[in-house]
């Protein structure tokens, strides 16, 4: 199956990546990916190797698993990591990506506890190292109305779910997004201050257990940037884009419908479940159509982002 994919440019085979030959012989592993010297000046020569090197490291890229593609061009990946949300920096979506400086996103343990019997702190590093990698093209449907089609890296949640083993009380997961004041200037932007911090968010465990919920470590190939995410955030590609939380430190198992950030914010715009739906209008605007971020393109919306065939049986009577 490996060779009939089409590699879009970014794909590198894992084979022509390797620390040493990516950090000690850097010319010769940017001519192997076909990068002439024209290249070079774009980036300081420090975060090439830098960055080549840690994306060798942890094994990047990943097959991708092409069963769920939708039949739509990637978004370009300088759109999709230079237009964010991420409010524990800015509510300007260019912005954020300027703001991520002081982001420290290693070590990362993330905290799995609550109603299960085997409750665990594990680095991401190590997760990555006992999960099922993977690619998948998804979706991206933010509540505002637009929209984007990434390559997500990553494992689906289920894998580590399973590993935790919830009891059978548990019926809810949730998680939090990492607290971090000094690393987040939206904490004290007077506009953002007041909000609930950290970020939290959560699933009915059938949602969570659902084969197309991921928590993705990466995008275009590569880890995750800070902006969209690092070093691990959940995607959940029916919902609006708020519930696929960013930079997860905390998952627990819970008996109860937990309350999430923007429920909080706004109960009436940002209910718990937050399926897409271009039937059912957000108090202040249509959610019929929605703009593809880098074309502006404008299409119709579809019914659960056009993922009905997997979750469509969650819903029933819906
Ligand atoms: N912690 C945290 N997670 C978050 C957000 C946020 O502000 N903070 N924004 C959400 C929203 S509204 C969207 S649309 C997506 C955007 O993901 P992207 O920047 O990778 O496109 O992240 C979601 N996850
Ligand atoms: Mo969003």
């Amino acid at each position: 199956m490996a060779n009939i994919i089409r590699r879009p440019a970014w794909f590198i085979p894992d084979r022509d990546i390797t620390p040493e030959s990516a950090y000690r012989n850097r010319r010769r592993f940017l001519a192997q990916l076909g990068l002439g010297a024209a290249f070079l000046p774009f980036l300081p020569s420090a975060t090439r190797a830098a960055d080549a090197a840690a994306s060798a490291r942890k094994g990047y890229p990943y097959t991708r698993n092409n069963a769920f593609n939708p039949a739509v061009r990637l978004t370009d990946e300088s759109v999709v990591t230079s237009y964010n949300n991420f409010y524990e920096f800015s509510l300007d979506k260019e912005s954020v990506r300027l703001l991520t400086g002081k982001f420290i996103t290693s070590p990362w343990p993330i905290e799995v506890k609550g109603l299960c019997d085997y409750p665990m702190k594990i680095d991401v590093d190590e997760l990555v190292s006992q999960m099922p990698m993977e690619e998948r093209v998804y979706r991206l449907r933010c509540v505002e109305a637009w929209s984007m089609v990434v390559p997500w890296t990553g494992f689906p949640l289920s894998k580590l779910i399973e590993k935790a083993k919830p009891k059978a009380e548990a019926k809810f997961i949730r998680f939090e997004t990492a607290n971090r004041p000094d690393q987040f200037p939206g904490y004290s932007n007077p506009r953002t201050a007041g909000y609930p911090w950290p970020y939290f968010e959560a699933l009915r465990m059938d949602e969570a257990m659902n084969p197309l919920t991921l928590l993705a470590t990466g995008i275009y190939g590569k880890t995750l940037p800070k902006q969209n995410g690092a070093p691990a955030r959940l995607v959940v590609p029916w919902k609006y884009g708020y519930k696929s939380i960013k930079s997860v430190v905390k998952i627990e198992f819970v008996a109860t419908q937990p309350k999430t950030f923007w429920e909080t914010l706004g109960p009436d715009e940002y209910p718990f479940e937050s399926n897409v739906n271009p039937r059912v209008p957000h108090p202040r605007w249509s959610q019929a159509t929605e703009r593809i971020v880098d074309t502006g393109d404008r299409i119709r919306t579809q019914l659960y982002n056009g993922y009905g065939e997997y979750v469509a049986k969650l819903y029933p009577g819906a």
